[in-house]
């Protein structure tokens, strides 16, 4: 959760980011998830995010128009060897999450960054985390931006807050206030509740 952050505030407002996510999900977008990762050297195994689509918590198929548009600004750059993102060509295709099968088999290519450059990409784009073979890190930062449409108008975020309420109120209330679902709960540690985003990505397919 780094909006705020002065240095962040300023990366994330240069004009060609914004242009670029205007681009790809609509005028009046917003900022949906502002976060930073430090990948160290793989001793052998796996660690990062595996092959995923970012519009996850999208129904499939997923809509033709771009509703999550995210960048990764690696401080350094990123090679190949230094654990750049990876993509799978052409996956956007089709407009749905990799199977576990798909996951495991992809051919994906990196997504090689000079320093000062980004890397871009849409929702429905198949990517995971690279792997870093050489020393150091890879520090990135992760932006999102997200389509404006299907947030609630309201905004009722005190009264989830409002344990007394909570307890009392009929128990469909916290189904209609989201109180299950991982929006807005990743802390300032920058992990989102595991719970709700489970649930999340399950109900968000019925
Ligand atoms: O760690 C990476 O390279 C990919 C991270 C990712 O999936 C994202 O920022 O959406
Ligand atoms: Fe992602």
């Amino acid at each position: 959760m780094l909006l705020g952050n002065s240095a962040v505030d300023r990366v994330v407002t240069l004009p060609k980011l914004l242009a670029m996510w205007e681009f790809s999900a609509g005028k009046g977008m917003r900022a949906g998830t502002i976060s930073g990762t430090v990948l160290p050297r793989s001793e052998g195994e796996y660690i990062g995010v595996p092959l995923h689509a970012d519009h996850a918590w999208l129904p499939q198929p997923f809509p033709e128009h771009n509703c999550v548009a995210t960048i990764c600004l690696p401080c350094e750059g990123m090679t190949e060897a230094e654990g750049a993102t990876r993509v799978a060509l052409g996956s956007h295709r089709h407009r749905r999450l990799p199977s576990p099968a798909e996951a495991a088999q992809t051919k994906t290519s990196p997504l090689e960054v000079p320093k000062g450059g980004f890397a871009m990409w849409a929702g429905s784009t198949w990517h995971e985390t690279g792997v870093r073979t050489v020393p150091g890190v890879r520090t990135v930062l992760h932006a999102s931006c997200q389509r404006l449409y299907t947030q609630p108008v309201q905004d009722y975020t005190h009264l989830l807050r409002d344990e007394a309420y909570l307890a009392a109120a009929p128990e469909g209330i916290g189904g209609l206030l989201g109180a299950d679902l991982f929006f807005g709960s990743e802390s300032s540690t920058g992990i989102a509740d595991p719970e709700k985003v489970a649930k999340t990505l399950l109900v968000a397919q019925q």
